[in-house]
């Protein structure tokens, strides 16, 4: 096998963000930019000579050739093995859950997540260590100082692997192995699930689901597992196709972006269940019959409710939730007597919780939720846990979700983002807070007292490891609370996400449209972070 060795120079923003590198496709397909980024990643973690890779993406645009272009360069670096999807496809949950039962010393997941694709549109790569999670802030940091060093990348002259079937392929001294991207994942979903329950269910005439896809890369997944082996009738599962442009949609399940699925859950001859799930097949969204389940909501019901599941029988070790995901798993864990921890956002800061076996299930408000059974948030996990519950209760969505709020209370909880703001402004209004944080504390707001802000700072109580600057946090007299953040995956200008939340335990009010619950908070946060004055913006873009 012949190796070129190719001299480069290197690009000085290919730090990862939240979940890995995320750039328009224009970056991304420069010359030398992917290999970059690619040498940076092998050089760095340096697997031993040998040792197995999984590789697949979400199949967005450039996802294919990619692949290619990671193969060679994998064979020129020493790699044993590379298991990848077969058409370049491995949702980000199969890919974690592929890693571990093949024992891979780590994997490369080509998706920019819920951005949208296409050649406009954004292309992305993240690296998983051995334990199947993303990799944790140190290595993606060496990463990253790696990749302000690099001068020479290492990539194998050859042509490419033939990828649309299964089997073995080599190159040079290397062994390619074509998957089926679903295989490995589907056998894990029916250890944890009682599949015969389901199964009853989407037979009973009563029940009746959609699952939206949105062309991206949970369809063959949810094709086979729902209505290949759990009898849901075809058609239960739309938009199954993966396109490299998505169809033209944004894949992110949630109210705005996903709005084909939640006009059907609110028609007047809507399904009983929906749900979506986003680009790489780690987020979820829960829908009942006219009725929406917040992604905090949701980790509290199933947290509460696991003990009936067969994966989780024996109960939960603890949970654990992001930062500005609601307090409603909070009070699920205080009544079981478990630990609840409180992170910074992005997945990757559970799993050393996870490693260590302090939690078995974990969750975010931005619509990710998973358990111990892989170390990535996992959508179609979700559904089914949801599907699972529901095969055992009979009931509607919204009568569990009233029940569970009836013995725990309600958090009212939403979202709001201001997306492609100036990043300077948005900058200048967080350093603002940020430098009045001090002179919060006693300060009235509205109807309320502010009692406590700071800007969150995580110990990982596992590693020690220290992140600081992880979001503003103001807390209320009534426990109501605000936070202020800025996303780390835009790949435009900056996106401010707001969190606002507020418990009310009486049932008799837990009937209220979140928007209205939280008014008097909305009002709040404008008053406090000036959010026209530094950014320009009346409204929000995006209400979750
Ligand atoms: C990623 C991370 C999540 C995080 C989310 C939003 O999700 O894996 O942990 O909550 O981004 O992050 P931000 O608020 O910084 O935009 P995904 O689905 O994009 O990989």
């Amino acid at each position: 096998m012949k190796i070129d060795n190719v001299t480069t120079t290197p690009f000085d923003d290919q730090r990862p963000g939240t979940s890995g590198l995320r750039k328009k496709v224009s970056r991304f397909t420069q010359p030398h930019y992917l290999e970059n980024f690619i040498q940076s990643i092998l050089s760095v973690v340096e697997p031993r000579a040998g040792a197995t890779l999984v590789l697949g993406g979400d199949g967005r645009y450039h996802n294919a050739e990619a692949i290619q272009v990671i193969l060679r360069m994998a064979a020129a670096n020493g790699i044993g093995r590379v298991l990848v999807g077969r058409d370049g496809i491995l949702s980000t949950p199969a890919a974690s859950c592929v890693i571990r039962k093949h024992g891979a010393a780590g994997g490369i997941i080509l998706s920019a997540s819920h951005n949208p694709g296409g050649p406009q549109g954004d292309f992305g790569v993240k690296f998983n260590t051995a334990n199947g999670g993303p990799a944790p802030e140190t290595v993606t940091e060496t990463i990253y100082r790696h990749s302000r060093e690099i001068r020479e990348y290492r990539i194998a002259a050859h042509g490419d692997i033939p990828l649309g079937r299964t089997g073995r392929h080599t190159l040079g001294t290397m062994s390619v192995e074509v998957i089926d991207p679903v295989a490995d994942y589907a056998e894990l979903m029916e250890r944890l699930f009682d599949f015969d329950r389901i199964h009853a269910l989407f037979n009973s005439d009563a029940f009746r689901m959609r699952f939206d896809a949105l062309h991206a890369v949970t369809g063959p997944y949810a094709h086979a597992i729902l209505e290949r082996r759990l009898g849901a009738p075809p058609g239960t599962v739309v938009h199954g196709t993966p396109l490299p442009d998505f169809g033209g949609g944004h894949p992110d399940p949630n109210l705005v972006y996903a709005h084909e699925l939640v006009d059907a859950l609110y028609a007047a001859d809507a399904p009983d269940f929906g749900a979506a799930s986003d680009g790489d097949g780690d987020r979820n969204m829960i829908l009942g019959r006219h009725c929406f389940v917040t992604p905090s909501d949701s980790l509290a019901v199933l947290a509460a409710n696991a003990h009936l599941v067969p994966g989780y029988r024996l109960g939960l070790r603890g949970v654990a939730r992001s930062m500005p995901t609601s307090r409603a798993v909070d009070r699920v864990a205080a009544a079981q007597g478990i630990d609840c921890y409180e992170t910074p956002t992005g997945w990757k800061f559970f799993g050393s919780l996870l490693d260590a076996g302090r939690v078995t299930l974990c969750g975010e408000e931005s619509f990710g939720t998973g358990s111990d059974h892989v170390r990535e948030k996992d959508g179609l996990w979700a559904v089914l846990f949801w599907l699972n519950l529901l095969a055992l209760k009979r009931q509607p969505v919204a009568a569990l979700l009233r029940e569970h709020w009836r013995t725990f209370g309600r958090d009212y909880y939403t979202r709001h983002d201001y997306e492609g703001i100036d990043s300077a402004a948005a900058h200048a209004m967080i350093d603002t807070l940020r430098e009045g944080l001090g002179s919060l504390p006693g300060r009235r707001v509205g109807a309320r007292n502010t009692v406590y802000a700071d800007d969150f700072a995580y110990t990982d109580p596992v590693d020690g490891s220290v992140s600081t600057g992880q979001g503003i946090r103001i807390v209320f007299d009534d426990d109501a609370r605000i936070v202020f953040r800025l996303s780390g995956t835009g790949t435009e200008g900056a996106t401010l996400r707001v969190y606002l939340e507020r418990f009310e335990p009486d049932p008799e009010r837990h009937d209220l449209d979140p928007q209205a619950a939280l008014a008097d908070l909305i009002a709040a946060a404008n008053e406090l972070a000036a959010i026209e004055r530094h950014t320009g913006r009346t409204a929000p873009d995006v209400i979750t």
